[in-house]
Order: structure tokens, then C-alpha cells, then sequence
């Protein structure tokens, strides 16, 4: 697609001012090529340079984190957090530990953030951090030591007003309790507030820890019902095997469809009846083991090593691994396979070649900023109830976060029709996503 001319020249400043963060590069491209119709509707965007301004992270912090593993060793690590927009509220967004991450990657996530925060309707900005630390094959202890030497630089940034980390990538409840403590610790505060994902017996939500999976199913179920279809009975894909996925699987089960595959960075299961949420819940989230290890247990279903999941024929696939895990390539074999939905926990899972193919093909599309912000949203539900100081049952929540998807679904909809391409959820959550904050940008005046 071709960029406005009045956008282009702001996207080259991007690339020149950002060297080498290609999937920063990318979140921008594919916000920017849905913005060209807003820019002639509202001419004060441009004049304010708000394009300019949310290209550009309010802070960016980089640390050192030193730690010693349980030999001693001295080991040093990056870590990162990006504080890129705070139109809506305070900063908010994940932490990400792997070996993968520099600041290109969490520049992308950041920038994602604002507009999937926008959507959610909450009032919450747009952040993300997170380290270059491997948290695999860790002990238990290194990860808290680790934990405690991040939090140590990066408390003085936090606070339950100004931003508020949660889980990502490698980053899920243990690591959330580490971090939780050791900010306490400094600042002998118990300040519930400045951390979401926390335990439900210290201040965590209900509902927190399924919301991203659950919270994705609801948006492909509301994408499906405007087709007047529905998850029964459909043949479902999806990758990943971490909190996401988990629990992307588990709606799809109650919702009538059946999953067949997820996956690993080590490999696919395939278990053509069904697969067994009960035994990939022991085996990841209390024994850490690898997906591997499932077929142990179920000798009719298969591990293909290094094996590509998106070549399994589906109707509903759920990316909820990582950024570009699905290609041109893998997009073209889903739909031709009949694939007919596809929802995105993960963040930008889809090359643009293959969103491409997928917008060409009519597919139900869910891009990640809408598709996936159950999770942000259920963490900005936890910060009312610590605010409150209450705590809401889990069906209270559950009902909560499936309006807030039904909301975003609608909102993305109708944008997309506004803007005369219904169904095209990409555009619609670019634009809309895109709107408030720029509005609530205007009315802050040039800060
Ligand atoms: P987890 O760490 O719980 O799980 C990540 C899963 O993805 C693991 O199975 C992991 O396999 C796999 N994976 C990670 N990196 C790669 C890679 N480079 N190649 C192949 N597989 C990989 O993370 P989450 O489930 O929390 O996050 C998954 C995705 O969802 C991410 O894109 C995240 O940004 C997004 N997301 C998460 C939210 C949340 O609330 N947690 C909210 C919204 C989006 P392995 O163990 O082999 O590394
Ligand atoms: O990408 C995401 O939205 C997250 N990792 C969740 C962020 C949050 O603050 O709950």
C-alpha cells in the first residue's frame, strides 16, 4: 500500500531517526497507511504534528542489570523500558524477558500499546519494557535474583500515577511477585496499583491471567456472529503454548470449537482429537516443562520438531507465539486451507505481506491492538478494584472483559464501515485507536 504524501515524509523521518528497528519500523508503517483518510478529514493533526509527536516515545530508559547466577557468576543484562504516551493515563503495558529483546522490539510494542489501550476505552497510555535476559533454564533463585536487580533500577520510573508494568513474554505471575516485592521493599510503600498480573491473594484480579486468551476468542466470536457463524465445531490452530495460548484454547473448548495445535520454539503438536488443556496446563504451568513432553502422555498425537503449525488445514487460526510467526507464505496456505478467521493474541504475528493476504482474501481478521487487548484491559479492571480496595468475583469480571471485546469489536466495525471498508478490522482499530489519543493530544496543548 502507498502512503499518503503528506505521510511519507514523516515515515522516512521514522526510519532516519530509528536505524535498524525494523519491527519498530513496521508498527509504524502499518498504523501510518491507514491514517492517510483521517488526515484530510482532520487537517489539525498535521498542523500539531501529532504523527510526529506519538512517533516519538515521551521517555525511553535503558539500564544495566547486573546478577549473580547460582554459581557466583556475574552475568549483565539490558533492560528497557520505553514511556511512549500518556494522553489517556499513565503509562501501561508489559514487561518482556528474551534473549530477543532490544529497543526495537520494545519501541514496537510500546507503540502498538497506545492505540491498543486507546481502543479498550480505558483510561490507560501507552508503555513497555522489558530485558534481553533468558529466562529458560533458569532456577527459581536466579529469576529472583534477576527480578529484584531489574526493579532496583527501574522503581524509581513506576508508580501507580505515572507507570504501571505487567507480564509479557517470560514474564507471567512468579516473576510479577518478585518484582511486586522488591519495589515495596524501596519505597515501604504497599502500593497495589503500580504492578498488574499480581496474585489473586495480594492484590491481583480475577479473570487477569485467562483475559488475553479469553479476551481474543471473544473478539474472533463477535467477528464470526456478524458472519452469522460461530466456534462450533470449527478445526482451530493455536500456536504458542504460554499464557495466551493456554488460554485461547480453553475459550475455543467452551465456545464449542475444537483445537488440534499449538506449538513451541522448539516444535508443533498436532493431536487431531482435541488437545488435552489439562495435561498442557501441568506440563507448562506447573512442571515448566517443555510442549514436547505431551506426547508422552498421548501416544496418538504427534511432535514435529521445528515443524511450521500454519500448514495444519484449520478454519480458525489464533497466532499467540510472537511477532512474525505467520509470513506471506504461511497466510496464503491458511486461507487456501479454509481458513476463515484469524485472531491475533500475540503482538503483530502477521508479516505485512501476510496481512496483505489475509485483507484480500476477506478473512475475519483480528489485528493484535484489538484482538488481544483483553489483557491490558482486564489489568486496567484490576487497577479499579486495588483502587477501590475491592475485589470483583470472577464471573463479574469474566462479563466485564467480554463487553470491553464486544466494544472494541464494534468500535473497529463500524470505523472500518465509516471509512468505507467494512470488515477491514486493521484500518478500523488504526483509526479509531488513533483518534482519541490524537483528540486528548490536541486538548493537552504541545507537550
Ligand atoms: P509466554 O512467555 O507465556 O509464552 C510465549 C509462548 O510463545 C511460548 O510458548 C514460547 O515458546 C513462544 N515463543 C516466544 N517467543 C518465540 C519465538 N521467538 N519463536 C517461537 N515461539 C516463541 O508469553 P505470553 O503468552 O504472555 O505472550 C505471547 C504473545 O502474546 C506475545 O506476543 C505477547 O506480546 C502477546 N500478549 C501477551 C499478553 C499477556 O497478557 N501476557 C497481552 C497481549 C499480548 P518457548 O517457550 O519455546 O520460548
Ligand atoms: O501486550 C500487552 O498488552 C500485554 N503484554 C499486557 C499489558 C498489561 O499491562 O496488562
Amino acid at each position: 500500500m502507498k502512503l499518503d504524501e503528506k505521510l511519507e515524509p514523516i515515515y522516512q523521518d521514522v526510519l532516519k531517526r530509528n536505524p535498524g528497528e525494523t519491527e519498530f519500523h513496521q508498527a509504524v508503517l502499518e498504523v501510518l497507511e491507514s491514517l492517510g483518510p483521517v488526515v484530510v478529514k482532520h487537517p489539525e493533526y498535521l498542523e500539531r504534528k501529532i504523527i510526529e509527536r506519538i512517533c516519538e516515545p515521551e521517555r525511553q530508559i535503558i539500564f544495566r542489570v547486573p546478577w549473580q547466577d547460582d554459581k557466583g557468576q556475574v552475568h549483565i543484562n539490558r533492560g528497557f523500558r520505553v514511556e511512549f504516551n500518556s494522553a489517556l493515563g499513565p503509562y501501561k503495558g508489559g514487561l518482556r524477558f528474551h534473549p530477543s529483546v532490544y529497543l526495537g522490539i520494545i519501541k514496537f510494542l510500546g507503540f502498538e500499546q497506545i492505540f491498543k489501550n486507546s481502543l479498550t476505552g480505558l483510561p490507560i497510555g501507552g508503555g513497555k519494557g522489558g530485558s534481553d535476559f533468558d529466562p529458560k533454564g533458569k532456577s527459581d533463585d536466579e529469576i529472583m535474583r534477576f527480578c529484584q536487580s531489574f526493579m532496583t533500577e527501574l522503581y524509581r520510573h513506576l508508580g501507580e500515577h505515572t507507570d504501571v508494568p505487567a507480564g509479557d513474554i517470560g514474564v507471567g505471575g512468579r516473576e510479577i511477585g518478585y518484582m511486586f516485592g522488591q519495589y515495596k521493599r524501596i519505597v515501604n510503600r504497599w502500593e497495589a496499583g503500580m504492578l498488574t498480573g499480581k496474585g489473586l491473594k495480594w492484590g491481583g484480579s480475577l479473570v487477569r491471567t485467562e483475559a488475553t486468551g479469553y479476551g481474543a476468542t471473544f473478539f474472533i466470536d463477535e467477528a464470526l456472529k456478524v458472519r452469522k457463524d460461530s466456534f462450533k465445531g470449527k478445526t482451530c490452530l493455536v500456536s504458542g503454548s504460554g499464557n495466551v495460548a493456554i488460554y485461547t484454547i480453553e475459550k475455543i473448548h467452551q465456545l464449542g470449537g475444537k483445537c488440534v495445535a499449538c506449538s513451541d520454539s522448539g516444535g508443533v503438536i498436532y493431536h487431531e482429537k482435541g488437545l488435552d488443556l489439562d495435561l498442557i496446563k501441568q506440563l507448562k504451568e506447573v512442571e515448566r516443562r517443555r510442549i514436547e513432553d505431551y506426547v508422552k502422555y498421548h501416544k496418538d498425537a504427534v511432535y514435529k520438531k521445528n515443524g511450521n503449525i500454519w500448514e495444519i488445514p484449520c478454519q480458525v487460526a489464533m497466532p499467540s507465539a510472537t511477532q512474525n510467526e505467520i509470513n506471506g507464505k504461511d497466510a496464503a496456505l491458511l486461507v487456501k486451507n479454509g481458513c476463515i478467521a484469524v485472531g491475533e493474541g500475540a503482538n503483530m504475528p502477521t508479516t505485512p505481506e501476510g496481512v496483505k493476504v489475509f485483507l484480500d482474501a476477506k478473512t475475519a481478521y483480528g489485528p493484535g491492538k484489538a484482538a488481544n487487548a483483553g489483557g491490558v484491559a482486564t489489568s486496567a479492571l484490576e487497577m479499579q478494584q486495588n483502587a477501590q480496595r475491592d475485589s470483583w468475583t470472577f464471573e463479574f469480571t469474566e462479563q466485564k472483559l467480554a463487553a470491553i471485546m464486544s466494544n472494541i469489536h464494534n468500535l473497529c466495525y463500524e470505523t472500518s464501515a465509516e471509512y468505507g471498508a467494512p470488515g477491514n478490522y486493521v484500518l478500523g482499530a488504526n483509526i479509531a485507536g488513533f483518534i482519541k489519543v490524537a483528540d486528548a493530544m490536541v486538548a493537552h496543548g504541545l507537550v
